[in-house]
């Protein structure tokens, strides 16, 4: 993963900060899966955070912290880190007491984790189109000033790219049924090998729970929501997610306020689908 070193950084004030920060956003699934680690945890930290609404991701500030304009971010005492499953591995390392690492599960953990974010642009497929009913448009303002940042590195660069690609294409055709049902696809691969393994254990990766149910928990969380039939076709996986669903530590990091439920259902009673669902681009 990505790695950011303190030279890289513009926005040197974060490296003098004492303790725990984490940049985050209340419904972004990345900051939703490190909320719910730093629940289960006990930690404590400091909240900042960053409106991707109103694109307070692509100010300057932002960008000199991180240049590929995401959350979540990581300060520990100067220490930077900007990948979500990164933040999962360091923080478990400082705080290794009631571990969600076995340790002899380590590198299947993290090969676990890197096929989760792999999947993170097929999350957003189907929340932006399905749950959020075609909100989180990008003002085309502001979009213009993270084109415009210049970064030090080229991996940065290509992301930003791919971002600015994406969020242009988003403004201009929406999500279009082809690239739904790619994005199921994948998910149906994942969930077809977690419901066998659920057979014979409690959790996704074995009877305790581990990084890799926090991550798929989001996931999951966001696929329901957009009206994924989970109960039909994935019975285990269903029960699996009301067990932590219906957990404090959990729960209230994914259930949103009333109001911003209000604005989604409004926008999706409004978007036209063209009467495409989930259930009927599954079985396309
Ligand atoms: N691979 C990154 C992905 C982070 C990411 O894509 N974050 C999203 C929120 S979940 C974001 O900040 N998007 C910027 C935007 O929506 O403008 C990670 O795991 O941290």
């Amino acid at each position: 993963m990505v790695q950011i070193l303190s030279d890289q950084i513009k926005t040197k004030e974060i490296l003098d900060w004492k303790g725990l920060h984490l940049f985050n956003f209340r419904t972004s699934s990345c900051s939703q899966k490190l909320r719910i680690y730093l629940n289960l945890k006990n930690i404590k930290w400091t909240s900042h955070s960053i409106n991707l609404a109103t694109g307070k991701n692509y100010s300057e500030w932002f960008l000199g912290i991180n240049p590929k304009g995401l959350v979540p971010v990581l300060v520990d005492n100067g220490h930077v880190e900007i990948e979500s499953n990164d933040i999962l591995m360091y923080l478990e390392n400082k705080f290794p007491e009631n571990p969600l690492t076995e340790k002899a599960d380590i590198i299947q953990i993290q090969s676990l984790l890197k096929e989760e974010d792999d999947l993170h642009e097929d999350i957003r497929n189907i929340a932006y189109r399905y749950m959020f009913g075609g909100l989180g448009q990008k003002d085309p303002k502001s979009l213009k000033q993270f084109e415009n940042y210049k970064s030090s590195n080229q991996e940065f660069d290509e992301h930003k790219q791919k971002e600015v690609k994406f969020y242009k294409s988003y403004r201009a055709e929406g999500i279009t049924n082809n690239a739904v049902r790619n994005s199921l696809n994948k998910f149906c691969i994942c969930f077809d090998k977690y419901e066998s393994a659920l057979v014979s254990q409690k959790n996704l990766t074995g009877d305790n729970l581990s990084l890799v149910d926090l991550a798929w928990f989001i996931y999951t969380y966001r696929l329901y929501v957009s009206g994924f039939p989970f109960k039909a076709m994935y019975p285990r996986i269903s029960k699996w997610f009301h067990g932590l669903y219906s957990q404090k530590e959990f729960y209230k990091e994914v259930n949103d306020p009333i109001v911003l439920k209000l604005i989604r259902f409004y926008a999706r009673m409004t978007t036209n689908f063209n009467g495409k669902s989930i259930k009927s681009l599954l079985s396309a």
